[in-house]
Parts: C-alpha cells; structure tokens; sequence
C-alpha cells in the first residue's frame, strides 16, 4: 500500500517535451493543467497524500517525475536520466527526496550509468528494469549493487521498441500483469497471468495500480473492461496532452 505520492506541475514549456509520436501534436498546455489537476484528485482518491511540486520552465519535461527518481521502502534512488535534456532533473527532484528520507537511505546513479525511473517495475521485491535508450547497462548494475543488499532482486529486461519498460507492461496486484506487444510473450513474465492489452489500446499498458484500485487512461473501454472483469476498481482519468510527448500515467508521479 501506497501512503504518499510526488508530482510536478507541467510548465509552458511542456509543449516543448521530447516525442516520438510528433504526429500526435504539440500538448494543449491548459488542457494539460487541467489534467494533471484531475490526475491528482485521482491519486487523493485512493487515500494518497500528495506533493505538488512547483512547475520548473528549465525542464520541459520535469512533470514526469517517475523519471528521475525511484522510491521505496527505507530507500531512494536517484536516477541518472540518459535523455540529455532531462538529466538535470535529478538534482531538481533531489530536495523533494530529501523531505521525505535521510542521506544514508539515498543513493545516486552516476555516469556512466543512466537510468529513467519508467524503465523500473516493481513486483514484490523484485525490481524489474528495462535496457532502453534511456537506461544503460551500467545504470542497472548501480541499481542493483543498491538494492540487493537491502534483500531486493534486480532483474533487467532488453526492450526492443517501447521507450520505458512502463509504457508496454504494468504490475496490477495479486499475480495480474497488464502487457502489451513485445512483452505478451516474454518468458521473463512467464509466472505471471499476463493480460494483452487488446489491440488499439496499447497505450493503456500504462495503467496505474494504487492501493487497490487502477486508474486507467480515459478513451480505452476495453482496456477498462479487461481490469474490471479482474475484480480491480477502475478511476478513469485523462491524460491525452501528455500523450503527445509520450507520457502515461505512470510517470506523473512517485508513489510510496
Ligand atoms: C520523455 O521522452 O522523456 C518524456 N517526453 C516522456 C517521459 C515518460 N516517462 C515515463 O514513461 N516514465
């Protein structure tokens, strides 16, 4: 169960962040506030105490927080964003981190490694973490000379075509894993009941499991349908501006 959440409001300059669906359009940074205001009141209710951050212009695409941080029990990383333009988001989340853990639980990913906190799935104690053009295969040892003396297991995962691990495959609960393309039949998740995301809603494999219930992205049924045929309550919540430039609803936020 999650208690607290972290999130930076979008900036202006949101319209500027990184895509690879330029087709999609430039974000409707109003629209964009106004989601990200939902998304919150999302978060709030599923009994999440939340964070807001200030918007920081510097960095188009700092509302993505689950980027450069990844939090857990009585520890933190800070990550090394391997996009040039977001690696300086480490040191603007780090005060944030700092409210919320001491300096001996904090640990810090340094070139050459690079990780992006999208490419981290957790299931149990087993952290999973995609090697993207993001997250480097040094940034992934760092992490687990981390982690696994505090007992967690590291396991990395070749991504072939999705940007972050998150955006092709969530953890829900109880042994369900929503997947979609490269990761339906990857042996990796064979102990899982793996659920496809049916075909057109791949976007909604990034669908958020908090403390019971999923918020799903608005405008996928039947993505909606599949987790609520899984007995999982279902928050719907719009987040088609940060669509264009590629974020989910995962990295919106941290959860801890
Ligand atoms: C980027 O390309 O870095 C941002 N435009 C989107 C980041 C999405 N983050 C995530 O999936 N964790």
């Amino acid at each position: 169960m999650f208690t607290r959440a972290i999130v930076r409001r979008p900036c202006r300059a949101l319209i500027n962040g990184l895509t690879g669906n330029p087709q999609l359009g430039k974000p409707d940074f109003e629209k964009a506030l106004v989601q990200h205001e939902q998304y919150v009141d999302a978060l709030k209710s599923c009994g999440l105490a939340v964070t807001e951050l200030p918007a920081e212009e510097g960095f188009p695409d700092s509302c993505f927080v689950e980027d450069p941080a990844v939090l857990g029990e009585g520890w933190a990383v800070i990550t090394n964003p391997g996009a040039p333009s977001r690696k300086g988001e480490a040191g603007l989340i780090l005060p944030a981190i700092e409210r919320f853990y001491s300096s001996s639980q904090i640990f810090r990913v340094t070139d050459p490694g690079t990780l992006e906190g999208g490419d981290v799935m957790r299931i149990d104690h087993t952290y999973y973490v995609g090697l993207s053009a993001r997250t480097n295969a040094e940034g992934v040892a760092q992490f687990a000379r981390f982690l696994e003396p505090l007992g967690c297991r590291v396991v990395a995962v070749p991504l072939e075509k999705v940007l972050h691990l998150k955006t092709g495959v969530n953890y829900l609960a109880e042994g369900h894993l929503l997947v979609s393309g490269e990761f339906e039949d990857s042996p990796l998740f064979a102990a899982f009941e793996r659920h496809p995301v049916p075909q057109g809603e791949e976007y909604a494999a990034n669908s958020l499991w908090v403390n019971g219930a999923v918020i799903v992205p608005s405008g996928f049924p039947k993505t909606t349908a599949l987790i609520r045929s899984l007995g999982f309550p279902v928050k719907e919540t719009d987040t088609s501006e940060f669509r264009k430039i590629d974020g989910g609803l995962s990295c919106l936020s941290l959860r801890f």
